[in-house]
């Protein structure tokens, strides 16, 4: 039995370099916790770029970063600025980005973007082919890392590779007007087994693979010569446990253990115990639709006067690729929507929207989480989104109301929350309605649903389900060949 050598664009942990101090500090991220029961112990290496570029590394430091990596399992590829520019900045973030999640015009195909997610998806496999061995597991991770798996196999073809993707994988229509197309499916292709977070994705790469390729595909795999390659989809949860019990922690806490904002939160609501504080939590970013949840907000106000002065907005949107002139424009969009909003709507003792642009420690998160009447996650196409799992899992005495875009992957798994469609601002403005009168009963019977499934379908189950299936697939692959 090899080891399993985890690969995704960023390490799990982030670099802090002081005074030729190097630390290393683990990520919280999502998939830093999930693939705990995978990535553990001396068994495993992960592959990735560290965040800083070649330049920003001091030399003399490289021995000392190398060293603090090592502690976490972690080994780095070295980028240039130029590189995460055209690789990261450019063919990840303004080509496939956009085009996956459906905004075919902000998608650029340039030909030096290209070239650069060549090279760089290079470096990557060369990385993995330096550590590899018999009988080691590969599972690469997203959309930076398309080309890996082939690369990889070229080499070693008897070492077993895995390809998860993060975000939808669009319609054959979208997909088919990238030139690179065919170079992307076959990149993937190297890979035993490939999974998506929904049926949906998993359906639209087959059928892109049929009907680009012209491969067989029967049911959910794809014969590439004598390779077998099997297809399919793994939802991925959250650390349950983590959310639920920081949130039990959160409601024992006595008035001076509680934060800054806790203690502004409690107060708001003290002075008006009928008034709702609706959340949106999101990156910014032009998927999340926020500008978009901002103008249904303002219909909302317009079309239900009685909740002027009842109910409160919490934007909180994590500052994201700020590098990329569609994320500047759409920060100044919000920034303006924000402000004309709370000019129009304002009293002397109402704001209808809280604004913050930042990202935010664990514990004013769970704060957040907990102290929202409702969640309100509207993305207009989301690969999951994790945050609504994440709402759900801190309602420990289960009252709360999600809403939820059906845009989201997350969508099929939490049918009890109230679905919509984010561009039907009708519809919206009604379910907002519908979750502040929502009886305490019915809240209570649709968050236990959801929340029985998310304890069960955690995070750790979906990375050992993957686990489990790619070993499976080998097996299944070496005993054809063998016969
Ligand atoms: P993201 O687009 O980043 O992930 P999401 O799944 O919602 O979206 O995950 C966001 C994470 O960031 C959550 O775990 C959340 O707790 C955290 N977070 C949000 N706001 C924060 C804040 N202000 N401060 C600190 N942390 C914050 C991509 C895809 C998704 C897919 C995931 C996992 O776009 O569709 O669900 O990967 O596959």
């Amino acid at each position: 039995m090899g080891k399993t050598i985890i690969i995704s664009n960023r390490l799990p942990v982030q670099l802090q370099i002081s005074n030729g101090d190097i630390t290393a500090i683990p990520s919280v991220g999502g998939l830093a916790t999930g693939m705990k029961s995978v990535h553990s112990g001396g068994d495993s290496l992960w592959i990735g770029w560290s965040g800083l570029t070649e330049e920003e590394i001091p030399k003399e430091l490289e021995p000392k970063i190398d060293a603090a990596l090592a502690e976490h399992g972690s080994s780095k590829v070295k980028l240039t600025e130029k590189e995460v520019d055209g690789f990261y900045y450019g063919f990840s973030n303004r080509t496939i980005w956009p085009l996956f999640h459906y905004f075919l015009e902000y998608s650029e195909f340039q030909l030096d973007y290209w070239n650069t997610y060549k090279e760089v998806n290079q470096k990557f496999a060369d990385a993995i082919l330096a550590n590899t061995e018999d009988g080691d597991t590969i599972w690469v991770h997203d959309y930076q890392l398309m080309l890996v798996p082939q690369m990889v196999r070229k080499e070693r073809p008897d070492v077993s590779i895995g390809f998860f993707l993060h975000i939808p994988f669009p319609s054959f229509e979208i997909f088919r007007t990238l030139p690179w197309r065919e170079e992307l499916l076959e990149g993937v292709l190297g890979s035993d087994l490939i999974g998506f977070h929904t049926y949906d994705y998993e359906r639209h790469f087959l059928s892109s693979v049929r009907r680009l390729l012209g491969l067989e595909v029967s049911f959910n795999d794809i014969t590439m010569g004598d390779h077998v390659i099997k297809v399919d989809s793994f939802p991925m949860g959250i650390d349950y446990k983590k959310f639920s019990d920081a949130a039990k922690i959160h409601y024992n806490k006595s008035k001076n253990e509680q934060s800054e904002l806790q203690q502004r939160l409690n107060t708001h609501q003290e002075t008006d115990p009928d008034a709702k504080f609706i959340l949106s939590i999101d990156r910014l970013d032009y998927s999340k639709g926020i500008a978009k949840r901002l103008n249904a907000f303002e219909y909302f106000l317009n079309k239900y006067p009685q909740y002027k002065e009842k109910v409160r907005l919490i934007i909180l949107a994590v500052p994201s690729r700020s590098n990329v002139p569609q994320y500047q424009l759409l920060k100044r969009e919000i920034d303006e929507l924000v402000g004309r909003i709370n000019g129009e709507f304002s009293t002397v003792s109402w704001t209808p929207i809280w604004y913050f642009y930042r990202s935010m420690p664990f514990e004013n998160l769970i704060d957040l989480y907990t102290s929202s009447d409702i969640a309100w996650l509207t993305p207009l196409r989301d690969g999951m989104n994790l945050v609504a799992k994440e709402y759900i899992a801190t309602r420990t005495d289960q009252t709360g109301v999600l809403i939820l875009s059906e845009m989201a992957g997350s969508a099929n798994e939490m049918n009890e929350s109230l679905l919509v469609n984010p561009n039907n601002f009708e519809q919206t403005a009604d379910a907002l309605d519908e979750a502040i009168n929502m009886p305490v009963e019915e809240q209570k019977a649709r968050n236990s649903v959801l929340q029985k499934r998310l304890a069960r379908y955690n995070v750790e189950k979906w990375a050992n389900d993957f686990m489990t299936s790619l070993k499976s697939q080998k097996e299944r692959e070496a005993a054809n060949v063998s016969h």
